[in-house]
């Protein structure tokens, strides 16, 4: 079945494995070693934003064409005082917007890593679910050399996926770390050879895809919920109303509700 989904798009390409589950995005900028831009983000958004709303899409790949670069992070050569310039609209740094997204949509993003994660591309990597590398990844944020820093997510998440010690580290030397050793400190989830990148990212995909949508949807805001504080109760709670929608009792007081009937609530075990 041709996929259109991805139409419309220059700094992105967004792609759907139909009848498969699986939605694919991917930085389209491998001459600027997938560095982004305004542009990028607001397209990555609104890919993100269609597979999230697409049910039939359960796993997301995020990754960067070609094997240089996962993405190397904002375009200095558009940034400006005020963010990263945009032609078309005021200039921002629209990525933590792009951040959140990530990080608050109900299924599994994978990022799926060949070559250079750094700067605001590594913490893009970082606040996906899951990441996949490819041999020849490298991690590193670069902000402290070229005048940036991410303050928010950019060092709270990367604090607890590798300890405030080596996340100081990371951020005071500015390094960059082969995937081994990113694969020793906790950054990703695998290593592969370069060439078995995407089917190994696949398998991953598949296997998540066997399971329960909720129960893969309820872990994910549950392991975010105390470090998003409200915003992370929010989401886990939202996805609590969520199931009781679903439930009698749910229904009981609605439709008592239009009805407008007393809603009786005694049939319903108040459990232990
Ligand atoms: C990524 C890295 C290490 C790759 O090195 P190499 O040697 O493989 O490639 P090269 O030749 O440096 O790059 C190829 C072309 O891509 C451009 C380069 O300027 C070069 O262009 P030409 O000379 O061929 O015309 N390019 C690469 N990355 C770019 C970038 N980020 N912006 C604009 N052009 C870029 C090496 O390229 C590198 O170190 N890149 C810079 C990484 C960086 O400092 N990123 C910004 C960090 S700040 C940030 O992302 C950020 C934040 O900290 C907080 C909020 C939001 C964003």
């Amino acid at each position: 079945v041709p996929d259109e989904s991805g139409k419309g798009f220059t700094d992105i390409i967004y792609e759907k494995a139909v009848g498969e589950g699986i939605a694919k995005i991917t930085i389209n900028r491998p001459e600027k070693r997938n560095a982004f831009r305004p542009l990028t983000i607001k397209e990555l958004m609104r890919a993100f934003a269609d597979a999230r709303d697409d049910t039939s899409i359960g796993v997301i790949i995020f990754t960067g064409k070609g094997t240089e670069a996962f993405c190397s992070g904002g375009d200095q050569s558009v940034r400006t005082k005020s963010g990263y310039a945009d032609p078309a609209d005021v200039g921002r740094l629209n990525v933590l917007d792009l951040q959140v997204q990530i990080r608050r949509l109900p299924k599994p993003v994978i990022a799926m890593v060949a070559g250079y994660a750094v700067g605001g591309g590594h913490i893009l990597h970082m606040v996906c679910d899951l990441t996949i590398a490819a041999d020849n990844a490298v991690f590193g944020q670069t902000g402290p050399k070229v005048g940036s820093f991410d303050a928010g997510y950019g060092c709270s998440i990367m604090s607890r996926l590798i300890g405030p010690k080596r996340a100081r580290e990371m951020w005071y030397l500015a390094r960059f770390y082969s995937a081994a050793e990113a694969d020793k400190m906790g950054l990703v989830n695998k290593v592969v050879p370069l060439a078995n990148l995407e089917q190994e990212t696949v398998q991953w995909c598949r296997e998540i895809l066997t399971n329960s949508p909720t129960a893969v949807r309820m872990c994910k805001s549950a392991l975010n919920a105390v470090d998003d504080g409200h915003a992370g109760l929010q989401e886990l709670a939202g996805n609590a109303t969520l199931l009781f929608y679903g439930s009698e009792e749910g229904n009981e007081g609605k439709n008592a509700y239009l009805n407008k009937t007393r809603p009786n609530f005694s049939k319903f075990p108040w459990l232990p």
